[in-house]
């Protein structure tokens, strides 16, 4: 069995080991959060054999193969680098890093080092996200014109919604557009297989200041439980706009909110073809609409005798036992560790888990669209 150790036990570390466990090619020997203490009573609760307070500690546990990186936004960069430096193969939560020059330097450092590198892209594992991909890259689709969608959360709405991801210097200067407009342009880039050159965006902060929980307790006034705040001032963006132009020549759009009541991880997407167009609602994964001119639109589902041959495999239940997030999770370390098992990268451009490159791509694109906000302008994304 392939060892493992996962850095940073939050909401994503859990859904990474339960990933891991679920493939049956690894163990997870080792974790890493804050201090000795927490770390052992988490490894204790998560069933996992030992508990490490630093990095360095996690990195020299003996016959370790892969370690994941799973911890806030400021410290991807730092810590991926730790991680190439042991030798170790190396799959990271997004972004990448802070900046686009640090995403740069990571891919270099993953490459000369060889090691086998993955980022957290997860929506293109979705079992009817890969056959739409397959329907591109087989023809079906025809010549794609026009590719739309959105990314919709309401978990920022409230004015006392408040957390690290919202300072610039924790979660870094973009928010919505980095943290899921970022998981848009992977997957709308998967599918199609073509590549976003160029942007126009439009970005709006919702609440310029927002009130956080001070000490995220509570403190007891009168006899009523009451909640003390101070306010912070917001400089990331709460929701945005953004027109695209693809390499093909073909365009976009898509919106991104973490502000839209009543969408709680609303990923869409539709790609318009000569043929046909397709379409897909991360809320609704089991279902891919094929829409038509000439004949009856169409809902193809989830079941792995339905789908192309070359994508069967990312569904493992019959049809109408409806897989989603934890299974796309699923398939993604699949990829992953099909490349550790044979010490090979998937050639760039195969139908496989994102790389370093994909997730530096990503924060390319995003840093334009935070130059265009700026400069109202059209930006070439600068790869
Ligand atoms: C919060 O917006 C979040 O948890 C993101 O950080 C994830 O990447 C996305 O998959 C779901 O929403």
């Amino acid at each position: 069995m392939i060892q493992v150790g996962v850095i940073g036990t939050g909401f994503i570390g859990p859904a990474h080991i339960e990933a891991l466990r679920r493939t049956g090619m690894v163990e997870v020997v080792a974790l890493c959060d804050v201090s000795d203490e927490a770390a052992q009573a988490k490894a204790a609760e998560l069933n996992i054999p030992h508990g490490y307070g630093s990095v360095e500690q996690l990195l020299a546990h003996p016959g370790l193969q892969v370690v994941h990186n799973c911890t806030p936004n400021h410290l991807h960069a730092a810590i991926n680098r730790q991680i190439i430096a042991a030798g170790k193969h190396v799959f990271s939560e997004k972004p990448l890093s802070m900046t686009p020059e640090e995403a740069r330097e990571l891919v270099t450092l993953a490459e000369q080092s060889g090691v086998i590198h993955g980022l957290s892209f997860v929506y293109r594992q979705f079992a009817m996200v890969q056959q739409a991909a397959s329907m591109v890259r087989n023809g079906s689709v025809g010549r794609i014109f026009s590719t739309q969608g959105g990314y919709l959360q309401d978990w920022m709405l409230l004015e006392t919604d408040y957390n690290w991801r919202v300072d610039a210097a924790l979660g870094g200067r973009s928010r919505a557009l980095a943290d899921i407009g970022s998981h848009w342009c992977d997957t709308l880039q998967f599918v199609t297989g073509r590549r976003i050159v160029e942007v126009m965006a439009d970005l709006s902060v919702v609440w310029p200041t927002r009130k956080a929980s001070v000490g995220g307790g509570q403190t007891f006034t009168g006899g009523q439980t009451a909640q003390r705040f101070e306010d912070k001032a917001v400089t990331t963006e709460d929701r945005g706009a953004v027109l695209l132009r693809f390499d093909d020549g073909s365009k976009g759009s898509f919106t991104v909110s973490q502000v839209s009541a009543g969408r709680k991880n609303q990923l869409t997407f539709e790609v318009n073809g000569s043929d046909c167009s397709l379409g897909w609602d991360q809320e609704v994964p089991q279902r891919l609409w094929i829409g038509h001119r000439q004949q009856p639109n169409q809902w193809l589902s989830d079941d792995p005798g339905l789908l192309n041959p070359d994508v069967a495999d990312r569904a493992h239940f019959p049809g109408g036992h409806i897989e989603g997030w934890p299974d796309a999770f699923k398939n993604m370390m699949i990829q992953f560790y099909r490349a550790v098992a044979t010490g090979k990268m998937p050639a760039t451009g195969q139908a496989s888990f994102a790389s370093f490159h994909d997730g530096a791509d990503a924060m390319y694109i995003v840093d334009a669209i935070v130059e265009s906000h700026q400069q109202q302008r059209w930006i070439t994304v600068a790869r």
